[in-house]
């Protein structure tokens, strides 16, 4: 359709409203849904998220939405081509490192501009197993670096000298290794946290996390070939290609039995879902360390040392540590805790929402939601109440990694259950609660696990809803 004309995708964002038009992108074509929306079979609510965005996302989730009759209905409401190699967000100000970050998602919720953070929409979040590469929350604490395929280099040192550097191609010519696993922040459900008592963080809800399908280099064929002994050492460190304005580059580290053991599966992905790693989840490479916090998962991956020592990173000797809900700002001493690696078992509620209006359907309602534990721990059981823990209904584990093997269990598992409501009543409060397959389960209070950076709040997830009869 070259007779049409070319419109940026700032642009584009522009149209998220019925006063300027609401406008979608598919592929490489804009079009104007403006008078659609109303008529849209599926109800306004959804389709209105997409707008001024694209609505592929919507359509690896909505999946039946791929077909031919709907391509053709869309194709009438075209009104013209979205420019190629769109991914600037603003070049007003040329000495704003923040200037040249890639054009995010309008349906994600942003916590933070610059460094660019951001969640989806709960009820989104669990519609599909895997996370749309557009809707998976970002977390960045940098700008982005501008990084491509042909000059892209890997630094792969020990902690006396450096040993190799890998292009790309050299790191693609190792066996390729794929798997499912989220990607949690340590900081999930922090608004929760945030609102017993004051603490400093985002207040991320619970969409700051993912689970998507990652494709890459196993770490410990690396290492091996590098001739690492891992009894000569006890970490490996990761330095990421995005830098502070001193210079000094995020950094984290991982213990380094798990990065030389097969069956962690520690990866290097230059693959999300099928493709390259989209520029803010750490184009070309980054590491995967399934079942260890997102904050260990380290993008845009420069370096890799192997150290007898942690990363002297803020991040990791500073940051992402827990302590007693007793410790505050004026007597904490993070060099007494360790860094968090494996996560502990969480759950959330995502559908519905807190003080949703839900339908009450034969005496009952439906709430859907995800679970997951850390260190390859399997959900057992997810319990969800409505009495205050009176009577616990099981709900049903609907998708979870089948495949999987024992203790490599990645993926989160959705969960859903029609849950019987009380007579007559015109709120109720519903509480969630996953069990692993070390039979962890969750603390029933956020108050007992309170710390000051509001890290791993994996309290029973508990919401108020209102009853609609
Ligand atoms: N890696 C680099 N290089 N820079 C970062 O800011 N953020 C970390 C981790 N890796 C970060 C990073 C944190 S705290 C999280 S939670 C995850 O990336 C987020 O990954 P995502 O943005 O792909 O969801
Ligand atoms: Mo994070």
């Amino acid at each position: 359709r070259a007779d049409l004309k070319t419109y940026s995708m700032q642009e584009v964002s522009k149209h998220d409203n019925k006063e300027n038009g609401i406008w979608i992108t598919f592929r490489r074509g804009v079009y104007n849904i403006t008078d659609f929306v109303d008529k849209h079979p599926g109800g306004p609510s959804k389709i209105i998220m997409a707008a001024g965005g694209s609505i592929e996302p919507f359509w690896t989730i909505f999946a039946n939405h791929n077909r031919k009759e709907i391509y053709e209905l869309l194709e009438t409401m075209r009104i013209g081509n979205i420019s190629e190699n769109d991914v600037i967000s603003d070049v007003s100000n040329e000495h704003d490192p923040y200037a040249r970050e890639p054009v995010r998602h309008k349906a994600l919720k942003v916590n933070g501009q610059k460094p660019f953070c951001a969640e989806p929409p709960p009820s989104l979040l669990i519609e599909s197993f895997v996370t749309p590469v557009e809707l998976f929350y970002v977390r960045n604490h940098l700008p982005v670096p501008e990084l491509d395929s042909e000059s892209y280099a890997l630094e792969l040192a020990t902690e006396e000298s450096t040993r190799k550097t890998l292009k790309l191609e050299d790191i693609k010519k190792y066996p390729k290794h794929t798997i499912t696993s989220v990607v949690m922040c340590g900081g999930n459900r922090r608004s929760e946290m945030a609102a017993e008592k004051p603490l400093k963080g985002l207040t991320w809800g619970v969409g700051a996390v993912g689970n998507a399908v990652w494709t890459g280099t196993k770490l410990c064929d690396i290492l091996r070939d590098l001739g690492i002994n891992e009894d000569d050492y006890d970490h490996v460190q990761f330095e990421g290609y995005d830098l502070d304005p001193s210079g000094t580059p995020y950094g984290a580290s991982i213990p380094i039995g798990r990065a030389m053991d097969p069956k962690a599966d520690v990866i290097l992905a230059y693959e999300m879902n099928g493709q390259s790693i989209p520029r803010d989840h750490g184009f070309p490479i980054r590491v995967i360390v399934p079942g260890v916090v997102g904050a260990r998962n380290v993008k845009w991956l420069a370096k890799i040392i192997v150290s007898k020592k942690e990363s002297p990173s803020q991040w990791q000797q500073g940051d992402y540590k827990v302590f007693s809900p007793s410790t505050d700002w004026d007597n904490v001493d993070f060099s007494k805790a360790p860094a968090i690696q494996e996560m502990p078992v969480i759950s959330a509620i995502c559908k519905p929402e807190p003080l949703e209006n839900v339908k009450v359907v034969n005496g009952k309602i439906n709430v859907k939601g995800y679970a997951w534990s850390g260190g390859g721990r399997k959900i057992v059981r997810v319990d969800v109440t409505n009495d205050q823990g009176e009577t616990w209904h099981t709900a049903n584990l609907d998708a979870e990694d089948t495949n999987a093997k024992d203790g490599r269990h990645w993926s989160w598992t959705l969960w859903s259950i029609d849950l019987p409501v009380q007579k007559g009543w015109k709120e109720t409060e519903i509480w969630a609660k996953a069990v692993d397959a070390s039979y962890n389960v969750q603390p029933e209070t956020v108050k007992n696990i309170w710390n000051l950076r509001g890290f791993l709040c994996n309290a029973y997830h508990k919401i108020k809803v209102k009853l609609d009869r």
